[in-house]
């Protein structure tokens, strides 16, 4: 069965033609109807019937069209359109498909089953797969091993507050938030080894940059340095942006994505400290909101923060590199720098024209003594985390990785306010239907 882009060419013209899909878009007029016809990749092509013979059709019904293949410019979406002879109707949809052209967002998510059928979340989609496949063949071209890591885990990685709890038969376990420690396991007997698993984060807060439930691509290496693990950051983002830039182009021009900027992105990305950032932001006045809900000036200490990432990165063109972290506002996993004390040997990468984070990595502390001490500093109990204490026990080597959200970096590339737009069943605080 043949899709509506490939049936669209010259030689066509003048053939007969069959294509089986939905109805898009309907046009009755008196002697005509126009049909919009949709396949099942999001190819449209007009077709034109009758009006008699298609008074029953109604939006999203599924049917299969026979017919001739003409070229008229006045027809949408190339100029082609098929003079329909012959009609199968596969299922009449009922009247009240609830998906018009202009809809609220809310509205949208509601029905997110049925708004993936809209050309915005089908061109989203695509790319968001072409990201996948680039990722996956980064990794296989360079030689990385793909696993699998348990997502009903028993501790914390990314802090206690946002932890799922769920009942593991008779004791309680928790939904991954990061496969990294169980990265850290493989690389002793995998070398460097990847992972795309989704993790959970129960997030509070309601951002245009947080979900519930993110596909987290993560990776970690032995014997790697910080400078190591950020080449391979900058050259798997690099390689992605570009192979899907050139592979979906037709996507992009569809969302309206201007791709210049995309385009002219070089390896290596911008690097600055934690402390030069903080030292900009200080420079633009920039104001933080404090626990009790006052603004007051950025200082060294404080984190970065949707806000401030943004204005670090409204004007940037390339990605940039925030290196150095004061250690304690950092995981306790992350190795402090001997040279360096007090700075953490890590770094988030955040987009440019605002967006912000959207991966963050380093070294791991590979020192039994200090990572025990760490866990205590966060509060964490050593007894929790006896196998990945083991692992300083038993051969213990310098290493690194990091961990990229796939959803942040559809929202940059395709260029999306809303984070759940970037998903296909977005799972947030107050949604998780459908
Ligand atoms: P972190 O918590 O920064 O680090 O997460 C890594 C990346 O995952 C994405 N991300 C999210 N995306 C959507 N919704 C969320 N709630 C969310 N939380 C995180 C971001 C972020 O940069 N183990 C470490 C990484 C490492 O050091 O290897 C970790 O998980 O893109």
């Amino acid at each position: 069965m043949q899709r509506a882009n490939d049936i669209k060419t010259p030689i066509n013209v003048g053939k007969e033609i069959t294509i089986r899909g939905w109805v898009h878009r309907l046009r009755k007029q008196k002697e005509k109807t126009f049909l919009l016809i949709r396949d099942d990749r999001g190819g449209v092509i007009q077709c034109v019937f009758p009006t008699q013979q298609v008074v029953h059709l109604t939006i999203e019904s599924s049917i299969e069209v026979t017919g001739i293949l003409t070229a008229d410019d006045r027809a949408p979406e190339g100029g082609y359109e098929i003079r329909g002879n012959s009609l199968k109707v596969i299922n009449i949809a009922d009247a009240d498909f609830p998906i018009g052209e202009y809809q609220s967002a809310e509205l949208l998510l509601d029905n997110r089953h049925l708004a993936l059928r809209t050309r915005r979340m089908i061109e989203i989609a695509k790319i968001r797969s072409t990201i996948l496949k680039f990722a996956r063949l980064f990794f296989i071209e360079n030689d990385w091993m793909e696993v699998t890591p348990p997502i009903i885990v028993k501790g914390a990685v990314e802090g206690g507050s946002t932890l799922f709890k769920l009942r593991y038969f008779n004791e309680e376990a928790y939904l991954s938030q990061s496969a990294q420690l169980y990265l850290e396991a493989l690389i002793f007997s995998l070398g460097p080894v990847w992972s795309l698993t989704p993790s959970f984060r129960a997030e509070k807060s309601r951002t245009v940059r947080h979900l519930a439930e993110f596909s987290h691509l993560e990776a970690e290496a032995p014997l790697a340095s910080l400078e190591d693990v950020l080449r391979v950051e900058e050259r798997l983002v690099s390689y992605i942006v570009h192979n899907t830039v050139r592979e979906r182009s037709d996507s992009l021009i569809f969302l309206k994505r201007d791709v210049t900027s995309l385009k002219d992105i070089e390896v290596p990305f911008d690097r600055i400290s934690y402390y030069e950032a903080i030292d900009t932001l200080q420079s633009r006045d920039f104001k933080v909101v404090d626990a009790n809900g006052d603004k007051r000036p950025i200082r060294i200490g404080d984190d970065l923060n949707i806000d401030s990432e943004r204005e670090l990165t409204k004007s940037a063109l390339t990605p940039l590199f925030v290196t150095g972290y004061p250690i304690q506002i950092k995981p306790f996993y992350v190795k402090e720098d001997v040279q360096n004390k007090g700075i953490g040997l890590s770094a988030d990468l955040l987009a440019p024209g605002g967006f912000g984070e959207i991966a963050s990595g380093g070294m791991r502390e590979d020192d039994i003594l200090s990572i025990k001490k760490r866990m205590k500093i966060e509060g964490l109990d050593p007894s929790s985390y006896g196998w990945y204490i083991d692992l300083r026990r038993f051969g213990s080597v310098p290493h690194g990785g990091f961990g990229l959200g796939i959803e942040r970096l559809v929202r940059w590339l395709v260029d999306i306010e809303d984070i759940k737009d970037t998903v296909l069943f977005p799972r947030t605080m107050s949604r998780i239907i459908p």
